[in-house]
């Protein structure tokens, strides 16, 4: 396979200009608002590799608290950074103590980019005594992206993206994690999208907002046929990746060139749930079919309907649907690491 061979001194001439933007000090307002832990300041001020985790997982997903993602980043060299809003205040690297705050608590919102104005502007109003979970938002991918953009995150790790969702030609539900990707420079990995969403509208949004979609091919034929664009808890979904990626280095160039191209789009590196975890589709379909049936029946839409029908897929399948999510995360956790250590490489 031909790799990437940038002349040297092109990547030389970027990367002073990308550390100067870095070391540059951010905007006085943005400081005040946007939370930064020490050890993520320092890591991105050295330019060490950095991932973004989003804390929805956490604060909706109900997955248990053994996770272990951050242990998973920096097992593989990089620096975790969970996003989501504590007490009102928009962070970037949560401490595992105030993540299990945020679970804690009752009323937590999901925040996605149209809430971070209404939760940080409660917040800066000082009601934030952190006694209620009104002031503490869970992140979602849009929510995460946003927050991770404004700190200079160019890697975000995750489970499964937003997309739109089945009827959404009518409905026009269309999760805001498809408009972030067409706004916010960041690559996020995923298994693909939800697999109760409506994968080929999906991919056609994303297509519109251009947002580049690669799909690790792990050994699967490149030439020819390509991969499929993954479903979450399946490998294959029945639609063609638009584009295919070989290894973590091919992944971290591409993010180079967006970036050295000066586009401001987002990035989505799909990871296949590992076979060994992932359960086939048609096993899956009758849960997801009750599922989004019942969730039009008792009226779960908008930000409600996503950790609606999650629920109710893992209460079908008795369970079955948990241990095959978190797999997933944390495969795409431990490849968004292992991306932006390269990246970290091609920056130095
Ligand atoms: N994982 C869960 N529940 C969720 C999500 C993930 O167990 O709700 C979130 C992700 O954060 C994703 C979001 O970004 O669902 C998409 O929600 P919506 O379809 O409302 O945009
Ligand atoms: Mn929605």
């Amino acid at each position: 396979s031909r790799r990437p061979t940038p002349h040297h001194r092109q990547f030389t001439t970027t990367t002073t200009t990308l550390q100067q933007q870095q070391h540059a000090q951010p905007q006085p307002a943005l400081n005040r608002l946007l939370r930064i832990s020490p050890e993520v300041t320092t890591a991105l001020s050295r330019n060490q590799p950095v991932v973004a985790l989003e804390s929805t997982i956490y604060t909706h997903g109900a997955l248990g608290n053994d996770l272990r993602l951050e242990e998973i980043v920096r097992a593989h060299g990089a620096v975790p950074a969970v996003c989501g809003v504590l007490a009102g205040v928009p962070t970037v690297g949560l401490t595992p103590e105030e993540v299990a705050r945020m679970v804690a608590a009752v009323g937590v919102r999901k925040v996605s980019r149209r809430d971070l104005a209404y939760i940080a502007g409660r917040g800066l109003l000082g009601n934030n005594d952190g006694t209620s979970g009104l002031l503490h938002g869970g992140t979602t991918i849009a929510g995460t992206m946003v927050l991770a953009r404004l700190a200079g995150i160019r890697v975000f790790g995750t489970g499964g993206l937003g997309g739109v969702h089945r009827g959404g030609e009518s409905s026009m539900d269309v999760s805001a994690d498809l408009t972030e990707l067409g706004r916010t420079r960041v690559a996020v990995v995923s298994s693909g999208c939800k697999g109760f969403l409506d994968i080929p509208r999906t991919l056609e949004f994303l297509e519109t907002h251009g947002v580049m979609v690669a799909t690790f091919a792990d050994g699967r034929s490149v030439e020819g046929a390509g991969v499929d664009f993954p479903a979450f808890w399946a490998r294959e979904s029945g639609t063609r990746s638009p584009f295919v990626v070989t290894d973590e280095r091919e992944a971290a160039a591409m993010i180079l060139a967006q970036e050295q191209l000066g586009i401001e789009t987002g990035l989505l590196f799909a990871n296949p749930i590992p076979e060994e975890h992932a359960i086939p589709r048609e096993d899956m379909e009758a849960a997801i079919e009750t599922a989004v049936r019942e969730a039009g029946e008792k009226g779960f839409t908008g930000s409600a309907n996503t950790p609606y029908i999650l629920s109710r897929i893992r209460k079908l399948t008795q369970g079955r649907s948990v241990p095959a999510n978190k797999a997933l995360v944390q495969a795409n956790v431990a490849r968004a690491a292992k991306i932006a250590v390269e990246l970290a490489k091609m920056m130095d």
